[in-house]
């Protein structure tokens, strides 16, 4: 089933089915381009900084009050059309016992990694009842935020892997790599179990209260097409055809992907997603028909002067404007030292520029 099937007659999804996000990720006409940014939560946001003071960033995800309020800081302050779920991708990992830590400056760490056979069975099944912190807060954010829709996300298969062969982050992910061309039999099992925890993350949130999808996979664009297609796609289509049959929006996103855009298209995704390195246009040729694409200013360009910024994103509005469905998003996340209040400015100026 396709995200644009149908109207869903109750729960916080039917409130949010006229907004302008989901709108655009159903290639509908809409009143304006909406903007959200990956990453619109965190260190940029100083009232961020002072909920999180001395809490720890696992911790603090599974307090939904604070969930809660840091999801709702950058809907607040910039008037971004959606609201993107405060959590990480490591998070249902942890809550399946992997002993694993978010440290800063650093991002998630993993006390053993898993390289092999054995080490598959620390990966068991998600069940509702491991995440009941993530039920409880997208319940209390879907009912503060109405009418703006809530996005509920994961890492995908490859992207998980990573950090969990690596133990931790990784610039060439050797090792991740060694096991996917050297064990493919063992590689294959374990993007399947992480393709089973991920589909049942994501089907909490949607049952939840989440009214679209994204899945990361951040760092696959470390793979050559071929690569991509025979070890990757199988574990990633898994998981959104976990998903396909709630009819919300499914969002797929890695970054360096430009070779891999229609690929990932054709894994299951309703909309793509597109960091800066190829234009809108070009991203829409290489996606092809019958999907919406999200993209795509670089958002270092944010650190430029406010007329370099507009010119950038004149850029990306005008490659765009012949596509169904467009909704404004950085190539990447929101970097930690972006002054907020260019963000602001942005989404006023991506709001303004398109109104028709
Ligand atoms: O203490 C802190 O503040 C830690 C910083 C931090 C934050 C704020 C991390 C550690 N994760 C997060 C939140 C987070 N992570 C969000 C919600 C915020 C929002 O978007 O508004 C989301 C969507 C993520 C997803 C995430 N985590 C991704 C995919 C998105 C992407 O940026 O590509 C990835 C790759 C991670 C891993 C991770 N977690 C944290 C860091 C620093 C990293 C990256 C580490 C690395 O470079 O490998």
């Amino acid at each position: 089933m396709s995200a644009n099937d149908r109207r869903p007659t109750g729960g916080p999804q039917s409130q949010t089915y006229d907004s302008t996000f989901l709108k655009a990720c159903r290639r509908e006409p809409v009143p304006h381009t909406p903007v959200w940014f990956m990453r619109q939560a965190g260190r940029s946001l100083p009232e961020y900084l002072k909920v999180r003071e001395g809490i720890p960033m696992l911790e603090s995800c599974m307090r939904p009050e604070l969930v809660t309020e840091i999801t709702l800081q950058p809907v607040r302050r910039h008037g971004v059309d959606a609201a993107i779920f405060f959590s990480d991708i490591v998070v249902p990992l942890k809550a399946i016992g992997i002993d694993l830590d978010i440290k800063p400056g650093v991002g998630p760490v993993i006390a053993e990694p898993i390289r092999t056979r054995a080490d598959l069975a620390r990966l068991r099944d998600l069940t509702p009842e491991d995440v009941t912190y993530v039920t409880e807060a997208i319940g209390m954010l879907t009912r503060e935020l109405g009418s703006t829709p809530l996005i509920g996300f994961a890492g995908a298969p490859f992207t998980l892997a990573s950090y969990l062969v690596e133990g931790g982050p990784s610039r060439n992910h050797e090792h991740t790599k060694a096991l996917m061309y050297g064990d493919p039999q063992l590689w294959a099992d374990l993007l399947d179990r992480l393709a089973e925890i991920t589909g049942a993350f994501l089907k909490v949130q949607i049952e939840a209260g989440a009214s679209a999808v994204q899945l990361f996979d951040s760092w696959v664009g470390a793979l050559a097409p071929a690569d991509y297609t025979r070890s990757v796609r199988p574990a990633s289509a898994k998981v959104f055809d976990a998903v396909a049959s709630y009819g919300v929006p499914r969002i797929h996103f890695g970054v360096g992907t430009g070779e891999l855009l229609g690929l990932m298209g054709e894994a299951g995704a309703d909309v793509v997603g597109v960091d800066w390195r190829v234009p809108m246009d070009e991203a829409a040729r290489r996606v092809g028909p019958g999907k919406a694409l999200q993209g795509n200013l670089d958002p270092a360009v944010l650190f430029s002067t406010p007329d370099a910024v507009m010119a950038k994103t004149d850029e990306v509005l005008d490659a765009a404007a012949g596509l169904e469905g467009h909704i404004f998003n950085l190539g990447h996340g929101v970097l930690p030292a972006t002054d907020p209040d260019a963000l602001t400015r942005l989404t006023e100026y991506v709001h303004t520029r398109t109104a028709r």
